[in-house]
């Protein structure tokens, strides 16, 4: 088989989830889940696949690409498809008291004077979001943890920061399970932080 007939279709793939479809329930719905994942973060890779062949662009990593491209379609749908992966793999099923450990948990701690105070930035930045965007904590240059809120497809790593934690706060990601209330989406976020993946992603 040509390159060329193996990268129309499998240049840019959408990964499997890292849980089951209703594993996320109440706190995030299956059909969020079908929607979000099976719909939007589909149609970022697909656009790409279009978008990609015949530019530059068409042999680089996402990463490379989100880094380096101009504004435009292709650098939204990248850093869309990049920013989406993090998210579900920053996800798990809901626990009560849900919160990091080991040198996570003291790092965030010394950053930001305490967990609790930690989830009060994190929310803030969340809700202060307007219309379609993301907020992060990432690893600045220095490696020390910031929480960041970007608009639209935005990502850390176009300043040179590593987001060790990605949460969409765009309506499509609560509109089906809490309507307009993000607020109580992010309440529910909390519940379902991954902080195991979270503490890998940091460790890098
Ligand atoms: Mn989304």
């Amino acid at each position: 088989m040509l390159l060329s007939d193996l990268q129309i279709n499998t240049m840019f793939q959408l990964p499997a989830l890292p849980f089951e479809k209703d594993a996320l329930a109440p706190a995030m719905s299956a059909e969020t889940i079908e929607y979000h994942y099976g719909k939007h973060h589909k149609a970022y890779v697909d656009n790409l696949n279009n978008l990609v062949p015949g530019t530059p662009y068409e042999a680089k990593t996402l990463e490379e690409i989100i880094t380096t491209v101009e504004p435009g379609p292709i650098f939204n749908n990248a850093a869309q498809a990049w920013n989406h992966v993090l998210f579900r793999n920053c996800l798990r099923a809901p626990r009560e008291n849900n919160i990091p450990t080991g040198a996570l948990l003291d790092t965030i701690n010394q950053t930001f004077g305490s967990f609790d105070q930690f989830v009060e930035l994190f929310t803030t930045a969340g809700m202060k979001v307007f219309g379609s965007g993301w907020v992060w904590l990432a690893k600045d240059a220095e490696g020390t943890l910031q929480i960041v809120a970007t608009a639209n497809g935005d990502n850390p790593l176009t300043k040179g920061w590593q987001p060790i934690l990605g949460v969409d706060v765009r309506e499509h990601s609560y509109y089906i399970d809490y309507r307009n209330a993000r607020a109580a989406y992010m309440t529910a976020i909390l519940s379902l932080i991954n902080w195991d993946y979270v503490a890998e992603q940091f460790a890098k």
